[in-house]
């Protein structure tokens, strides 16, 4: 069999091109979609192993540009499908459809679908890889502001991961919370699962969906202050947000200190805004939101002004793309607030939390299928064979805090994923939610 090599006869791909990949990938893939770093990834596995039969390449359209050259009707959503850029696709909603616990096992699978394409056989592990490596990680937010006489980063703490989602599985996502919005207007939802305001003006609330305790965002009807009621049951966790619970543990975005055992699905209709706030410490830091359907601004300050309906003023603005993650600790969760104002087009968010442990529902138990969730580690379906020199598999291409690093710095070292700290903060919160 012809091997692919140099005029000296050495090998130009080795042999091994699980490490190949997991080496030159980040540099070979910049800026490509999925799809296309499927395919070229899909080409070295062939020279890897001495094909160079042009016959049996596919015609090198992903699927992506092979449509935008033939159907100029494309969606948005199918031309933001494969990460060339993070736009929103709103309208894309096609109906509602219930998962199924089956077709949730089969989301798992679909959660690295970007890469799933048939023309090549990658095998999970590669498809895992290319996937993580597409995650972009931008963790050097700063906004300096005087904060009880001192001079502090508000913005300490924050990080944007973008890319988490693909837009299948966003897709999957919005149609699975439109159909629980569809049983919560049927009452077959618990009855604090589900709540939709009373809207009399613009600007105000959202449809919230509330699975692991109930939140009381004020007083309610029965004197419960602000915080986790205990002694009220609400539904459980649905496997699928379990899913997207585990993807972001395993892809470490979230520690596996800090795994979240409670969510609020927010509905925001467009103009619909959530009000500056610092989320109760009922619940422990990090915490984090992931986004879809548009995008829209996140506020951040020590200080944020309301200057009407769903309108508020504040010092650092941080837009969220569909399909990302945006964590919240330190500073970040604790001395700025942040409020959303009245979002530009129909958007949805699912904010995960982890409760304080003397905070838990009385009737609450922990979910066995939360626990335990291992972090990606690349070596483990890596061959044993030792890199020749020791920082072969590191491509830390950028330094820590050198600004947005657009998916390409994942790097093989456990120190890139430090735990994103503690539960506590010195610095205690206003205005919780
Ligand atoms: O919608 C968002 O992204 C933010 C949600 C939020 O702040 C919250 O649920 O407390």
């Amino acid at each position: 069999m012809a091997v692919l090599s140099d005029d000296s006869g050495k090998r130009l791909v080795p042999e091994d091109s699980g490490q190949f990949l997991s080496k030159y990938i980040p540099f070979l893939t910049k800026g490509l979609c999925s799809d296309c770093t499927e395919i070229l990834c899909g080409r070295i596995r062939q020279l890897a192993l001495g094909n160079m039969d042009m016959d049996s390449l596919s015609n090198g359209h992903c699927e992506d540009h092979k449509e935008s050259t033939t159907d100029s009707s494309l969606t948005s959503l199918d031309r933001n499908s494969n990460s060339h850029s993070n736009g929103n696709y709103k309208n894309s909603h096609k109906g509602s459809s219930k998962v199924s616990s089956s077709k949730n096992e089969e989301l798992d699978e679909m959660l690295i679908s970007e890469v799933q394409n048939k023309r090549t056989s990658l095998s999970r592990d590669d498809r895992e890889r290319i996937r993580l490596l597409q995650v972009g990680r931008k963790k050097d937010f700063v906004c300096v502001e005087r904060v009880n006489g001192k001079m502090v980063n508000i913005l300490q703490g924050l990080e944007l991961h973008t890319r988490v989602f693909s837009a299948a599985e966003q897709n999957r996502i919005v149609d699975y919370v439109h159909s629980l919005q569809e049983m919560g207007r049927k009452n077959q939802l618990r009855e604090r699962t589900y709540s939709e305001p009373r809207k009399w003006m613009r600007g105000k609330g959202r449809v919230t969906i509330q699975f692991g305790c109930c939140y009381n965002y004020a007083v309610d009807k029965n004197g419960n202050p602000p915080g986790i009621i205990r002694d009220e049951e609400v539904d459980p966790i649905p496997p699928l947000f379990k899913t997207m619970i585990k993807r972001m543990v395993r892809w470490h975005i979230l520690p596996t200190t800090c795994v979240p055992n409670s969510c609020i699905v927010n509905i925001y209709d467009e103009g619909d805004c959530i009000p500056p706030h610092i989320d109760h410490h009922d619940f422990v830091r990090p915490f984090c939101t992931v986004s879809f359907l548009s995008e829209c601004n996140i506020l951040f300050g020590s200080n944020l002004r309301i200057l009407g309906p769903g309108k508020f003023a504040g010092s650092f603005s941080i837009p969220l793309p569909v399909g990302s993650v945006l964590i919240m600790n330190g500073n970040g969760a604790d001395v700025a607030k942040h409020s959303v104002p009245g979002v530009p087009a129909k958007r949805i968010s699912i904010t995960f939390r982890k409760m304080d442990t003397r905070k838990h529902p009385y009737k609450f138990l922990p979910d066995p299928e939360l626990e335990g969730i291992s972090p990606y580690d690349p070596n483990e379906s890596l061959p044993q064979a030792p890199p020749s020199r020791p920082s072969e598999l590191q491509f830390n291409h950028s330094a820590e805090g050198e600004g947005e690093t657009d998916g390409n710095n994942f790097c093989y070292e456990n120190s890139q994923f430090p735990p994103l700290g503690g539960s506590n903060s010195a610095v205690r919160p206003r205005n919780r939610r």
